[in-house]
C-alpha cells in the first residue's frame, strides 16, 4: 500500500497512519469509530466496564485514547444483551473515546484456572452459579458484537508460555488459526467494529511463523501477539516480539501491532522500540492497590515508614491530580490504613505515570531522538546497569 514514505492502512472502521518513524520503532494516527488514536499507547484494564477506582472523565483528562473491557465479565453480568438495549458498552459506561474488548477465553484459562479447551472452544464452570458454561468462536464474537467496541479480539487458544508440552503448543496454534476463520464467519459488524486476529505459538518460532502468516493471509484491520507476558524471561519475550515486527516476515507494517498483557514501563519502551503499537495491563492500577507508585526510577512504596513525614509529592515531574494535591507523607498515612481513597488516588498516578511514558516515546520518535530516549530511560531506571 505505501508507495514511498510511511506505511499507511485503510480498513472500513479503522484507518493507520504512520506519522514517524526510527528504525523499527513508529508513531501513527490510528482513526477508530469514536476515537482517534495515537500510538504507540497504552490502553488501561476496566474488567467490569470500569478501570477499577477512576471515573470516565478523569480517564479522558489522563489522556487516555483507548480502554480495554472485557467480554467475560460484562457478558455474565448484566448480560451483553442488556448492554446493547442500552446502546452499547460506550454509553452504558459513558465513555467516548475508544474501546477494546478482549475475546473471554485467555481470562478465563490464565486467571480463574477454570478452563477446558477443545476444538469447540472454552468451557468453565460459571463463577456465578458454578454450572458449565462454553465459549465458543461464534459466542464470543456475538457478545463484543453485542458490547460494541471500536477494536474487538479473536477467541485464542492460549498456553501458559512457560510449562506446556511441544504438542500443545502446536495444537494451540493450528486451532488458534481454525477459530480465526469461525470468528471472521461469525463478525456481524465488520464496518464499525474491528476485528484483530492474535499469533499464538508459543516460543517456538516455526510456530510462531505458522501464525503470523495465517494470521497475515486473513487481511485484518489489526493484530495482536498474544502468549506472552507469562513469566517467560525477557529475551525469549523480545526474540517472539522481534520475529513478529521483522519487516518482510513478520506481520504486516502498515497495520497496527498489539501486545497483549504488556504495562512494565520497561516492557512498553523494549516493545515500541521493536515496532509495536498497542499495549494493556492491570499492572498500573493492580500495582497502585497495593500501594506502590511508578516514578521515574522505579517504584515508591508507600507503606515503608521512610515516607511518613515526606512532603514531596510522589514525583516533582507529574502533573496529574495525586501529584498535584498529595504529599507521600499523606498517601502514606492513607495507604497503611487500607483506605479505597488510597488506591484510587495512586491508581490515578500510576495512569498518569503510563500516560505520560507513551507520550515521551511519541515524541521522541517524531523528533527523531528515540535511541537517546531509551538510553535515558535505562540510566535513570536501572543506574547500577541491573535490568
Ligand atoms: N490472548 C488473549 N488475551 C490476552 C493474551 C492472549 O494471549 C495475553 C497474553 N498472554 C493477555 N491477554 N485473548
Ligand atoms: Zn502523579
Amino acid at each position: 500500500p505505501e508507495e514511498r514514505g510511511l506505511p499507511r492502512s485503510v480498513s472500513p472502521a479503522l484507518t493507520f497512519e504512520v506519522v514517524a518513524q526510527q528504525g523499527r520503532a513508529r508513531t501513527a494516527r490510528m482513526t477508530l469509530p469514536h476515537f482517534t488514536a495515537e500510538t504507540p499507547m497504552f490502553m488501561p484494564v476496566g474488567t467490569q466496564g470500569s478501570v477499577k477506582g477512576l471515573t470516565s472523565k478523569q480517564l479522558e483528562d489522563l489522556n487516555c485514547h483507548v480502554i480495554l473491557g472485557n467480554t467475560y465479565h460484562l457478558a455474565n453480568r448484566p448480560g451483553s444483551k442488556l448492554v446493547a438495549e442500552l446502546g452499547g458498552l460506550h454509553q452504558f459506561i459513558n465513555w467516548k473515546r475508544g474501546m477494546l474488548t478482549d475475546s473471554g477465553g485467555f481470562q478465563m484459562v490464565s486467571l480463574l484456572h477454570l478452563a477446558d479447551i477443545t476444538e469447540e472452544g472454552v468451557t468453565f464452570a460459571s463463577p456465578v452459579d458454578g454450572s458449565r458454561m462454553l465459549l465458543t468462536p461464534e459466542h464470543s464474537i456475538a457478545i463484543q458484537n453485542e458490547l460494541g467496541a471500536d477494536i474487538i479480539m479473536a477467541l485464542d487458544d492460549v498456553v501458559s508460555s512457560v510449562s506446556t508440552s511441544a504438542d500443545r503448543f502446536r495444537e494451540a496454534t493450528h486451532r488458534t488459526t481454525r477459530w480465526i476463520d469461525r470468528c471472521i464467519a461469525a463478525h456481524a459488524r465488520p464496518q464499525e467494529q474491528n476485528l484483530f486476529g492474535i499469533v499464538q505459538g508459543g516460543l517456538d518460532p516455526q510456530l510462531r511463523d505458522i501464525s503470523i502468516k495465517d494470521m497475515s493471509e486473513r487481511s485484518l484491520p489489526g493484530y495482536a501477539i498474544g502468549g506472552l507476558a507469562g513469566g517467560e524471561d525477557k529475551e525469549s519475550f523480545c526474540r517472539v516480539v522481534l520475529q513478529c515486527t521483522q519487516p518482510g516476515t513478520g506481520l504486516p507494517a502498515d497495520k497496527p501491532r498489539y501486545v497483549m498483557g504488556i504495562g512494565y514501563p520497561l516492557d512498553i519502551v523494549l516493545c515500541s522500540a521493536m515496532g509495536a503499537d498497542m499495549f494493556d495491563s492491570v499492572f498500573p492500577t493492580r500495582t497502585a492497590r497495593f500501594g506502590a507508585a511508578l516514578v521515574g526510577n522505579g517504584t515508591l512504596k508507600l507503606r515503608n515508614s521512610i515516607y511518613a513525614e515526606d512532603f514531596r509529592p510522589l514525583d516533582e515531574d507529574c502533573d496529574c491530580l495525586t501529584c498535584q494535591r498529595y504529599s507521600r507523607a499523606y498517601l502514606h498515612n492513607l495507604v497503611t490504613k487500607g483506605l479505597p481513597f488510597a488506591s484510587h488516588l495512586m491508581s490515578l498516578h500510576n495512569i498518569a505515570h503510563t500516560q505520560a511514558l507513551t507520550a515521551s516515546i511519541r515524541q521522541a520518535i517524531k523528533e527523531q531522538r528515540f535511541p537517546d530516549f531509551v538510553h535515558n530511560f535505562v540510566r535513570v531506571r536501572y543506574p547500577q546497569g541491573d535490568i
